[in-house]
């Protein structure tokens, strides 16, 4: 007999998601570039300005770049969730946003993903041709289920304890995975209430959003708790402070650890994984991919 969690699990698998115009194949973990358009993000800060101004020449050159490595999603975001970042206002995160997710639309084939908790930009995207919305704060901000639900596109919802100028202060669980999952299967819940089916939904733990070093540890050691859900897993280790803590390498150090993580995301279940360095990456979970499948039919 088949267990329900069984029957969840394997139908993540072998299926297109509809995003936009366009499908993203999730019967084998797919990379999402970061593409971050904030002159102050976590790790990559200001690669793609000049001086103030972002570039979008620099921008398109380093999509087509991310594309040539694998990348299978672009992940735009013009707010910066680093621990401690001030938030941005909604004009300024549109100003940033919206003509980068133009520009690449218009130029390649990929789904684009929109990484914002704004209602207002999460519909304009969607009309500049985004395939995927992606909210750090799970659709909680007034009027985004509505807006998120309009979009008629795939929401990744993700967990975060706090909000980004404080999450690190004191993150408390009573068990961060039943915790996390329980927190998920609400959100889950509420989507499905405001007209947003379970089909459209990501859900992600959110690595190094308001957790501490063990509760990263052990969220990923039990990933695929979370696959009961009965949605697709999208996880962001990449040069994550828990990989400079457990090693003690700065942030332009990390690769070998963001790699090694990634690797274990995928055997506990991942579907995609957010990652800066996108050839490499795409090496790990392939190779991963291969071994769980048994299969060397992946073909590039
Ligand atoms: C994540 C993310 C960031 C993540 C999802 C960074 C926008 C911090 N991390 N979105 N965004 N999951 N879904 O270090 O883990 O890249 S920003």
């Amino acid at each position: 007999m088949t267990t329900g969690l069984a029957d969840k699990s394997s139908s993540n698998q072998n299926r297109l998601l509809h995003c936009g115009d366009r499908f993203l194949d999730l019967s084998r973990p797919q990379v999402m570039g970061v593409l971050n358009v904030t002159p102050d993000s976590f790790s990559d800060g200001g690669l793609l300005h000049d001086g103030p101004i972002l570039s979008l020449g620099k921008v398109l050159f380093r999509v087509e770049q991310m594309l040539e490595q694998g990348a299978a999603i672009i992940d735009v975001g013009g707010e910066s969730t680093r621990p401690g970042a001030k938030t941005v206002g909604v004009q300024e995160e549109i100003d940033r946003v919206l003509p980068v997710v133009q520009a690449i639309n218009k130029q390649f084939d990929v789904v684009v993903s929109v990484d914002t908790s704004t209602p207002e930009l999460m519909l304009m995207a969607a009309d500049a041709g985004a395939g995927m919305i992606n909210d750090v704060r799970a659709l909680e901000r007034d009027g985004a289920i509505e807006a998120a639900g309009k979009t008629e596109l795939p929401i990744c919802l993700m967990h975060m304890q706090g909000e980004p100028a404080t999450m690190q202060k004191r993150p408390r669980y009573h068990d961060v995975i039943s915790d996390v999952s329980a927190y998920l299967g609400l959100r889950v819940n509420l989507c499905e209430v405001g007209g947003i089916s379970r089909e459209r939904l990501l859900l992600d733990p959110g690595f190094g959003f308001g957790k501490s070093v063990v509760h990263n540890l052990a969220l990923l050691n039990g990933l695929s708790q979370l696959q009961s859900l009965g949605c697709p897993l999208l996880v962001g280790l990449s040069r994550k402070s828990l990989i400079g803590k457990v090693l003690n390498r700065d942030v332009d150090d990390r690769l070998a650890g963001s790699l090694s993580l990634a690797v274990l995301a995928v055997d506990r279940g991942a579907s995609i994984i957010r990652a800066h360095d996108v050839r490499e990456t795409v090496d790990a979970v392939l190779l991963a991919q291969a071994v769980i499948s048994e299969s060397d039919s992946i073909v590039q």
